[in-house]
């Protein structure tokens, strides 16, 4: 182990990991290298002066963990109780919101940090994880919901606008100018491109980023109306100008889409490499091209009053059973098939 090269800093993300106490596997996702599992950190993990207590608390922590280059089979060399003293040779914080934190970890000597900067393996913290969280990357099985506007009305605009403001505390602290300044990439009035932190700022055939509006009173695709349309236009526009300038990518070479249901209510455009295969996050029924949204919004132009194409469609999405909204909408499935 090359221990030379590591800094105070680094070390200091080493033995952070080492406190985490493995609980159990929430995810394998075997086909995409990735591992997610639950477990838990003392609380002197958010203040890294603290020196832990015997009757030290602790606090629930989900570990997503997955290959960045290297093919290498994570699940067979992780195992309980160290992610961190057990495969890892060192560690390299590379981010962290509220609640998130993101580090490029690498595995042997022969990968070195200055060959493959952006580590052997990526890992994605969240501590302290809510229930919430540890239910999304639960496995699970799904339904398909239809959403028609009026159960938007009554089950789904209701649970939106009850989902408690912490949820996004993370996009309040870009955008106030908190967290990930340096990795923004353009920023204007209505809208910010940084790194998606699923993405190792490095590999460019899994590029991966983010548009985050600035107007949160637009919380989901529901609320997109014709106004909207130079919004997204410029979206899709300068998404395009900043791959090509930056990573060379050519005309027609991002895929970007909305989430529906999105895990976060503040409207935001994934932008992915067209070669990616994001998984599941680009499932069909979730992910809506924005291009399809700018399109629909283009034929609604020409009507003139009555409700926007958004509050007149129905929207037809698969939905975990460990969803908020699972319970309300598969009973009004199983009422509409009786
Ligand atoms: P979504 O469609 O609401 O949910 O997308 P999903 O996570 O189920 O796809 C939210 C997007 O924001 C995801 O692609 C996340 O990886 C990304 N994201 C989440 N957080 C907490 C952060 C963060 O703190 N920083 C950055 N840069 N991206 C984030």
């Amino acid at each position: 182990m090359n221990k030379a090269i590591v800094s105070d800093e680094d070390r200091l993300f080493e033995l952070k990991l080492q406190g985490f106490v493995f609980e159990r596997i929430l995810l394998e996702e075997p086909e995409k290298c990735r591992l997610t599992i639950l477990g838990s950190f003392p609380d002197s993990f958010l203040d890294p002066s603290s020196q832990p207590q015997p009757d030290t608390k602790t606090l629930p922590a989900i570990l997503r963990i997955e290959k960045t280059a290297v093919p290498i089979d994570i699940s067979g060399q992780i195992f309980p109780g160290s992610p961190g003293g057990g495969f890892l040779s060192y560690t390299k914080c590379m981010e962290h919101t509220d609640i998130y934190m993101w580090l490029a970890g690498w595995i042997s000597e022969t990968s070195s940090r200055e060959k493959q900067p952006q580590g052997d393996v990526k890992i994605n913290i969240i501590c302290p994880a809510t229930e919430v969280h540890i239910r999304k990357y639960s496995q699970q099985n799904s339904i398909i919901v239809r959403e028609t506007p009026e159960i938007y009305r009554q089950i789904v605009e209701p649970f939106i606008s009850d989902s408690p403001p912490e949820r996004t505390q993370w996009v309040v602290e870009i955008l106030q100018g908190l967290k990930e300044q340096s990795k923004i990439l353009f920023s204007a009035p209505e809208f910010i491109i940084l790194p998606d932190m699923k993405w190792d700022l490095h590999t460019v055939s899994s590029l991966y980023l983010i548009a985050i509006v600035r107007d949160e009173s637009i919380r989901s695709i529901r609320d997109l109306r014709v106004k909207h349309i130079p919004l997204l236009q410029s979206i899709r526009r300068t998404a395009s100008l900043i791959a090509h300038d930056r990573w060379d990518i050519p005309r027609g070479g991002l895929r970007m889409y909305i989430h529906y249901q999105p895990s976060y209510y503040h409207f935001h455009v994934h932008i992915v490499n067209a070669n990616y295969d994001a998984g599941l996050g680009m499932r069909v029924g979730q992910a809506h091209l924005l291009d399809d949204v700018i399109s629909l919004l283009q034929l609604d132009e020409e009507r003139s009053g009555g409700p926007e194409i958004f509050e007149r469609r129905t929207l037809t999405y698969g939905l975990g059973e460990q969803h908020g909204l699972y319970a309300a909408l598969k009973a009004v499935e199983v009422e509409r098939d009786s």
